[in-house]
């Protein structure tokens, strides 16, 4: 199938979690591509377990069984459209890579959404040919009986234990690595541009990177973006740094901190970023929440309202890292299912339905994107703030923003370090090339100024590129 000549060059991914594949599709084409993301993350689409009791919870995609992939996302074919539908609106496409482990040894059902056959409880995966020699096991691997992890700071129990009782791979084995690296070729051959590493804290470095030496360039050439996740708290070997050799960082700290203002005062804000225990920016994959974060109440969810979407702004705005927007459904219980079938396929997202909320398309956070990538290598300039909730900054002279986290409306002639001239305000409309703004326009003097009226819980943003307008 054809793909587009190249990416759009954007660094911004929408994580689309547990969307299905016909959705993602839809989304590169009509929302992602447009607005100018550089990338989409996408659930493990591999085969993997489904439970016997009926109640299909979302983690079930974090068991794998096969690496086929018909999954609870959709049929194979349904994935390499999808792929093919993001390269044509410009999107590269990353997917979640589950390779520590498979299934629980712990569960029971023998059943897959793809059709796999195994047996946890043995340790088979017939269809990828895994048995018991390609798992770490007690005593010989992991020092504790029923392979549980005791010492979170040592790394042969981090890595050779079984994580809430996973199978863990032996991913010292040749043999092991060979059939995790044609997983990930397989995705790369239709066209995956990249991968978030799950649970990668619990693979040795050394097994990761020979792993990814097996791995082949991407469609679009170069190598797969590589994102681990690694839960900070371990120190040596176990410190999110210690993993850098192989790939960026998933930023959880950041996530944390992020929060903690956004609930306290934004103008702490001024020095976000490596100073405050991150990794450096060129190998931190930052975020708001994502759907562990979002489940255990460290970070800001959806449920935060304005707060989410500020902190989207924010994030989008700062230039630290490579962004990510995430868009899950909605949930009550922790374990809930994404909305689907009977038999746990996921069904269409509705965005308009509230099954599901689309950070992704929210107009402010949307338009940010946008923005983003017109303030690419500028840095930060004009900090202002009011001492507690409200800020604004440029980036040089390409864009400038407003964020107002506060109870109560912000009225301030600011120094924006735009030239004279009139632009849209792109989170209350869409920016115009030579045309009318959509929503509302702001005035910026000669002198570089502006006299902005910045709502409660509310931004404006104004970017050169593409922004300036008639009014
Ligand atoms: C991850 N990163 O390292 C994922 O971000 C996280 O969502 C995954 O846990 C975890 N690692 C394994 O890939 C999720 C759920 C767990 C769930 C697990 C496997 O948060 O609750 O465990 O996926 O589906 C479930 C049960 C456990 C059970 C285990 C194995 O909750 O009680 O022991 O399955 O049967
Ligand atoms: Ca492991």
């Amino acid at each position: 199938t054809a793909h587009a000549a190249t990416a759009n060059g954007g660094d911004v991914i929408a994580n689309l979690f547990e969307w299905n594949w016909k959705s993602v599709g839809q989304e590169c084409t009509t929302v992602l591509g447009p607005k100018g993301y550089g990338a989409v993350q996408v659930a493990p689409p591999g085969d993997s377990i489904r439970l016997s009791d009926g109640t299909h919870p979302w983690w079930d995609v974090y068991q794998p069984v096969g690496y086929d992939l018909n999954s609870r996302m959709g049929t194979e074919a349904q994935f390499a459209a999808m792929v093919t539908a993001c390269h044509n609106a410009g999107v590269k496409v990353y997917a979640d890579a589950v390779i520590n482990h498979t299934a629980g040894a712990n569960q029971t059902s023998a059943d897959s959404y793809g059709g796999a056959s195994f047996n946890p409880g043995a340790y088979t995966y017939g269809s990828i040919g895994y048995d018991r020699s390609s798992f770490h096991d007690y005593p010989a691997n992991c020092p504790n009986a029923g392979n549980v992890i005791n010492d979170w700071n040592s790394a042969q129990q981090v890595q050779e234990c079984q994580l809430v009782s996973l199978s863990d791979l032996y991913t010292e084995k040749d043999d092991v690595r060979s059939k995790i690296a044609g997983y990930l070729n397989k995705l790369v051959g239709y066209g995956v541009d990249g991968f978030r590493v799950d649970a990668a804290k619990h693979i040795a470095q050394a097994d990761m990177a020979a792993i990814l030496a097996k791995v082949g360039d991407t469609r679009w050439g170069g190598r797969p973006y590589v994102y681990q996740e690694v839960i900070p708290g371990g120190s040596g070997q176990l410190a999110p740094s210690a993993f850098e050799g192989n790939g960026s960082v998933l930023e959880f700290t950041y996530a944390h901190k992020l929060k903690d203002q956004f609930n306290g005062s934004i103008a702490n804000l001024k020095t976000f970023g490596q100073s405050w225990g991150f990794e450096p920016s060129d190998k931190s994959a930052v975020m708001v929440t994502n759907h562990d974060l979002e489940r255990d109440n460290s970070t800001l969810t959806y449920k935060d309202g304005s707060k989410y979407t500020l902190a989207h702004i924010f994030e989008l705005a700062w230039g630290y890292g490579t962004p990510q927007v995430y868009s899950g459904f909605r949930f009550n219980g922790s374990d809930d299912s994404p909305p689907a079938d009977a038999n746990g396929y996921v069904g269409d997202t509705d965005c308009s339905a509230g099954a599901w909320n689309c950070a992704d398309r929210t107009p402010g956070i949307a338009n940010m994107v946008g923005w983003h990538n017109a303030a690419k290598g500028q840095s930060v300039a004009n900090w202002w703030d009011n001492g507690g909730n409200a800020i604004a900054f440029s980036r040089g002279n390409a864009a400038w923003v407003a964020i107002n986290n506060g109870a109560s409306a912000v009225t301030q002639t600011f120094t924006t370090g735009l030239a004279a001239g009139t632009y849209c305000d792109v989170i209350h409309g869409n920016p115009a090339t030579g045309g009318s703004c959509t929503g509302p326009a702001v005035t910026v003097s000669s002198s570089g100024q502006a006299t902005v009226t910045v709502g409660a819980g509310d931004s404006v943003a104004l970017y050169a590129a593409g922004a300036a307008c008639t009014g």
